[in-house]
């Protein structure tokens, strides 16, 4: 059995309020092991290939920009089922909604822009851990 991989963003907001050492905190606190960090400024080519689910959408062009905004620092961690782990530990998307000791819940509010500004991105799914991966620390 191989261990489960996951691909998680700490976005702009978090990088700029200084957040990342949180995020990361709480991920190994949780237990799961950092594989990999690397800190980017993430141009357009490289978002439309992670963001390709949500073209079209309304919030898609306000995403894309915001992710280019500022540094974002890129993660691979790993453990049994880290990827809902993850998003558990993430909480909800709308993070008016995201429970309290969620990273969500605790740090991000509604900030009325047309983009959810949610501090942290996790893969949904192994084939998207896979594919996100690829993107973020190409072999
Ligand atoms: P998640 O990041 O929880 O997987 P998603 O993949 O559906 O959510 O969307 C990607 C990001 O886009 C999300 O973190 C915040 C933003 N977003 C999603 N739905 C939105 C909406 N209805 N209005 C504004 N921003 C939205
Ligand atoms: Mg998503």
């Amino acid at each position: 059995m191989s261990t489960e991989k996951t691909l998680i963003l700490v976005k702009p907001d978090g990088v700029a309020r200084g957040l990342v050492g949180d995020v990361i905190s709480r991920i190994e606190s949780k237990g799961y092991s950092i594989d990999a960090v690397r800190m980017l400024k993430a141009d357009r080519s490289l978002l439309e290939k992670h963001y390709a689910e949500h073209v079209g959408k309304a919030f898609y062009e306000p995403l894309v920009e915001f992710m280019m905004s500022g540094p974002i620092v890129a993660i691979v961690a790993s453990g049994n089922r880290v990827i809902e782990g993850f998003r558990s530990l993430a909480g909800v998307t709308d993070p008016t909604l995201a429970a309290p000791g969620t990273i969500r819940g605790d740090l991000a509010r509604d900030q009325g822009t047309k983009v959810v500004q949610n501090i942290v991105h996790g893969s949904d799914s192994p084939e998207s851990a896979v594919r996100e991966i690829e993107i973020f620390f190409p072999k």
